[in-house]
């Protein structure tokens, strides 16, 4: 059996994005997840000795504590980012036999790839600028094939205020486009967040742009090369979003650089495609 109709699959071609109502199993694959993440925000809570009460776990409450936590120490909160990444039950999932499918219904005659240091759990704190992503194609950002799948899922309901992923329909056609790898009003940026688009505004302009509201369960699905960016969490939570990321080995280009990770694989992405790069 698929996991795409026919029509999905020449949405995705048209779009460059697809998404999947339903796609994991809430009790199988979400819960645990949940549940390893409320555990950890615990112990970071008390590996710091603060006095913040931890409600017990609930799916629409995993990350009781977390706002009192980086409202007390904004640090721990990073290392509760770095240490979710490293729940069995969230690489399970990255690993889902259902992914490698997908890149074989959207990709034919592929051979599939797990990008390294392209999975995790986004924490996207309210109104905060560093680790927002501006417009972006995920293709300079992680490299490894030009053909490659971005996998988003949410752990919380999205609404409008908690800034959904923007999306710049059909964008995946206009091909690699060209960098700035630093962002002089965002100094503080590093890495792949402080790439931004040559001609930002006018690359984006012309598109009509999508904001799903994914919830718990649903996947959404990125073509590497369509542009989009974080939105702006005006909400009272964190949004919390898990990324998976994978190639094809087969693509000519990914062939061409070896497959080569890009910033969160320590390249400097500069030396392996100059001709992207504006400054
Ligand atoms: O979740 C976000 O804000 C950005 C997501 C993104 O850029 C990605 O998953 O590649
Ligand atoms: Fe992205």
């Amino acid at each position: 059996m698929p996991l795409l109709t026919p029509a999905q699959k020449r949405r995705y071609a048209r779009d460059g994005y697809l998404l999947l109502r339903r796609f994991y199993s809430l009790r199988r694959d979400i819960l645990p997840i949940q549940r390893a993440v409320h555990a950890i925000i615990g112990l970071v809570i008390r590996r710091h000795g603060l006095p913040i009460r931890q409600r017990p776990f609930g799916p629409e409450r995993f990350d009781s504590g977390y706002q009192e936590l980086i409202a007390a120490n904004r640090a721990a909160g990073g290392e509760v980012y770095d240490a979710v990444k490293q729940i069995p039950a969230y690489i399970r999932l990255v690993a889902d036999p259902r992914h490698e499918r997908l890149l074989a219904e959207l990709r034919a005659a592929s051979v599939p790839g797990i990008a390294a240091g392209g999975y995790g759990i986004r924490i996207d704190n309210p109104r905060e600028e560093r680790y927002r992503a501006p417009w972006h194609q995920e293709y300079p950002a992680q490299l490894r094939s030009l053909d490659g799948l971005v996998l988003w899922s949410p752990l919380v309901k999205l609404t409008p205020e908690l800034g959904p992923v923007q999306i710049c329909v059909g964008s995946h056609r206009l091909g690699p486009l060209p960098v700035h790898t630093r962002d002089p009003a965002n100094p503080d940026k590093a890495g792949a967040y402080a790439l931004i688009l040559k001609d930002e505004a006018k690359v984006v302009a012309p598109f009509e742009q999508a904001a799903p509201l994914a919830a718990p369960g649903d996947l959404l699905i990125l073509d590497f090369l369509t542009v989009h960016a974080s939105g702006h969490n005006h909400g009272s939570r964190s949004r919390w979003s898990m990324q998976m990321r994978l190639f094809n080995f087969r693509e000519p280009t990914g062939m061409r650089i070896g497959w080569k990770g890009s910033f969160a694989a320590g390249v400097d992405f500069r030396k392996i495609h100059p001709e992207l790069c504006v400054d």
